[in-house]
């Protein structure tokens, strides 16, 4: 008779092929053994260590559904079971990761020149470049196509442009050697990507300034992007892409990353919930376990996990076959993110005053799950992209 297994309520792992095991394993062991030791101090300190970017590239962690380049070539499956099992120590670990593989070494795979590809893709495999991504500015979040960036010619320099404008909230910027940058070009008014490479800056006209006292997601590192008439080679900017069709392919591997990712998150605030709901006891030596009412936030939590890692496999299997569209991963995003926030508040309850504690981890999980709803798209954008779909009816103008 098969066996109920709380960690996996509806056999998820049924669906996995063997390669998928095999990295999901790798990755889990990892984040396990390495990450979680150091997550509680670096949350503290607001710190965050670029070594672990060169960690996960040695194992093949990054980039990893990319074929080539010293990439692993490997299932969007696999790839989000990556950040399933980052995710599961901390959503910041899994951002620095995430930007790194599916929003800056995705936007060179997909829209890189040749040269643009040899030149970075396979260091940024290994950590030891590392990248960020710059679409949102101060004025512009959720409206990203009324970016003010600019990039105009070089007076001077042929071959040259000059990029201006800012960008804030930008995981990685302090620490990135390459950041990919959207812009409008002057001379067409039209959105296009470029590859700005620190050292090929000159000093003044890249300042990557790091946002501090983070309410949440403060194991990973934040910053604003200055540029101020930086010159970048016009060899820099992406050859062929055009409009916000850029950012947001690159956004459409993210966002689905972050769908598993979250569940990831969620599963260890049920297992921490759990595991204090069985030891803490009250009223005539009774663990908490034993009431009703905590046994539904588990029920809640668990098949809402279970349901989430579903579809999120669903996905994944029709993103490979291409046939997944931009609103089917508006809604895993949406949904997974909402139901991992709202669970894990609702499981924070069982800790009682401990919750209060950072030693106990909840908190920390809710606090990033509250960044994880609003970046790559806030929950609401996400209704409402669902919403143009479901009427025919456009929501924002
Ligand atoms: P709209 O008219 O809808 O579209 C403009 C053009 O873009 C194309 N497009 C897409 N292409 C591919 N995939 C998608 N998902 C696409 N969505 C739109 C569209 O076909 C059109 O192309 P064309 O050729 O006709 O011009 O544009 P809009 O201005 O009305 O957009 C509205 C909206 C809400 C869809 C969009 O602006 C949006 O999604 N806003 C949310 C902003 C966002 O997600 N920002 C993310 C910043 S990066 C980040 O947060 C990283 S955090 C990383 C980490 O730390 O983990
Ligand atoms: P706003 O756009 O000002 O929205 C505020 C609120 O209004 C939201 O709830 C939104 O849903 C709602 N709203 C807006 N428009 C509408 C509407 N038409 N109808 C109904 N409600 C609406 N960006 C990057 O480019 N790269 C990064 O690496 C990156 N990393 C990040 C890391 C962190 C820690 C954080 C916090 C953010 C990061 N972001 C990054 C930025 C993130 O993508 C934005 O914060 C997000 O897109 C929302 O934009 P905003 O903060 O300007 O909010």
């Amino acid at each position: 008779i098969a066996q109920f297994n709380w960690q996996d309520p509806l056999g998820s792992k049924n669906l996995l092929t063997a390669e998928e095991q095999a990295v999901s394993e790798t990755a889990e062991q990892y984040c396990q053994a390495r990450l979680l030791p150091r997550v509680l101090q670096a949350y503290r300190d607001e710190h965050y260590d670029p070594e672990i970017l060169r960690e996960m590239g040695d194992l093949g962690l990054l980039g990893a559904t990319i074929d080539g380049y010293g990439c692993a070539g490997v299932s969007s499956v696999a790839g989000a079971l990556i950040t399933r099992a980052v995710e599961r120590v901390d959503s910041g670990y899994r951002s620095s990761m995430s930007v790194q593989s599916s929003l800056v070494m995705g936007a060179i795979h997909d829209f890189g020149s040749a040269e643009q590809k040899e030149r970075y893709l396979p260091d940024m495999a290994k950590g030891k470049l590392i990248g960020a991504f710059g679409l949102t500015e101060p004025n512009h979040g959720s409206d990203p196509g009324s970016m003010e960036a600019v990039a105009r010619e070089h007076p001077q320099k042929q071959g040259y442009y000059l990029l201006g404008g800012s960008k804030t909230w930008i995981t990685n910027s302090p620490i990135a050697d390459v950041l990919v940058v959207w812009a409008k070009l002057q001379e067409t008014g039209k959105i296009r990507g470029f590859l700005v490479d620190r050292k090929q800056c000159p000093a003044g006209t890249l300042e990557t300034p790091a946002i501090k006292n983070k309410t949440g997601l403060r194991a990973s590192i934040t910053g604003m992007i200055h540029l101020a008439d930086c010159p970048v080679p016009k060899a820099n900017m992406f050859p062929e892409v055009e409009g916000l069709r850029g950012p947001f392919t690159c956004l459409n591997s993210a966002r689905y990353g972050i769908s598993l990712g979250t569940m990831g998150a969620l599963e260890d605030c049920i297992a921490r919930a759990r595991t204090y709901a069985l030891e803490r006891k009250q009223f005539r030596g009774n663990p908490l376990a034993k009431y009703q009412l905590v046994q539904k936030k588990l029920a809640d939590a668990a098949t809402d996990a279970a349901y989430g890692v579903l579809a999120a496999i669903q996905v994944g299997r029709l993103k490979d076959e291409g046939k997944a569209t931009p609103e089917m991963i508006s809604m895993i995003k949406r949904q997974n993110c909402d139901r991992a926030l709202h669970n894990a508040r609702v499981l924070q309850e069982i800790f009682g005053g401990n919750a209060v504690s950072d030693e106990y981890g909840i908190g920390r999980h809710v606090a990033n799950l509250y960044v994880c709803q609003t970046y790559e798209g806030q929950s609401d954008i996400h209704s409402l992209i669902l919403g143009r779909a479901i009427t025919g009816v456009q929501a924002f103008v």
